[in-house]
């Protein structure tokens, strides 16, 4: 087994200290960050599903969640180290009220960071107007919407009505993610744009940035 699919399975089983170390040696290997990241991501996906059947519960789901933070806290410096200015554009990131899901939220963030993006991590439980004032405040070309239930999805359709309620739907780019997203629910609530994974949405970002 290689380092990185012990490292997964390392997740997977929630233990910490064992993701630390084989993240550790993984980057001591010069592993592709960005398959350390789609393995990990991947592992997360199956303890997800096996929740979801019953063969694991939600302690377990917490310890893997904190042994892939764990290697994440390792992996994301290395991403950073390619030094980019932050001048392509300003994101307001974060995921709605009552969703307290940031793994994948905080990938995004590395990505679009390490990409020359300035991000503004609101972080979890965010109320859709502070995404809106933020993004005044700052300036802001994007807001980016990371939701992981369906029961907190609704919080990026509220974000999109109270632009349109304000007349300042036009001023910014509104984009969405997260595991029970889709791009066809991403247009239906009227963003301007959907992605399955954090490379697809530095992509999709650069894109609407291109505009
Ligand atoms: C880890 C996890 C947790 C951890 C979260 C820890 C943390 N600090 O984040 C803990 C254990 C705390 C947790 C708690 C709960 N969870 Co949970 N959790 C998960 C799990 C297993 C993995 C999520 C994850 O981190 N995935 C890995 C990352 C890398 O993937 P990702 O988040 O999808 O992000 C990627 C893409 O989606 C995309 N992306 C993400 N955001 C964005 C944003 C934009 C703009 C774009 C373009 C792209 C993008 O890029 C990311 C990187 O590639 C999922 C299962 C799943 N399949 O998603 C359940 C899951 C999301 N949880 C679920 C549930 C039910 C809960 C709880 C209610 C459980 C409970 N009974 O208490 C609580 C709710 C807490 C709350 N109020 O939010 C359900 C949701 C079901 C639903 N229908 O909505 C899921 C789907 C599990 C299941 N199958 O039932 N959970």
């Amino acid at each position: 087994m290689s380092t990185v699919e012990k490292l997964k399975q390392a997740v997977m089983n929630g233990n910490r200290e064992d993701a630390e170390q084989l993240a550790q040696a993984a980057l001591n290997e010069n592993v592709d960050l960005v398959d350390m990241i789609g393995e990990l991501s991947d592992g997360m996906g199956i303890v997800g599903k096996k929740f979801e059947t019953f063969e694991v519960f939600l302690p377990e789901m917490i310890a893997a969640a904190d042994a892939m933070m764990a290697a994440m806290d390792l992996i994301t410096p290395k991403l950073q180290e390619q030094g980019v200015e932050h001048k392509k554009g300003k994101v307001i990131l974060g995921a709605p009220e009552g969703d307290m899901h940031e793994i994948g939220k905080d990938i995004v963030k590395t990505i679009l960071s390490g990409n020359g993006y300035e991000i503004i991590d609101l972080g979890t439980d965010v109320n859709s107007l502070t995404f809106i004032k933020t993004a005044q405040k700052e300036q802001a070309d994007i807001i980016a919407i990371s939701t992981l239930m369906t029961t907190t999805m609704p919080g990026a359709t509220e974000v999109i009505q109270l632009l349109r309620d304000q007349g300042i739907r036009d001023e910014f780019k509104v984009v969405v993610g997260g595991a029970p997203t889709s791009k066809e629910w991403a247009e239906e609530i009227g963003t301007d744009g959907w992605a399955q994974d954090a490379f697809g949405a530095l992509n999709l970002i650069n894109g609407l940035m291109n505009k």
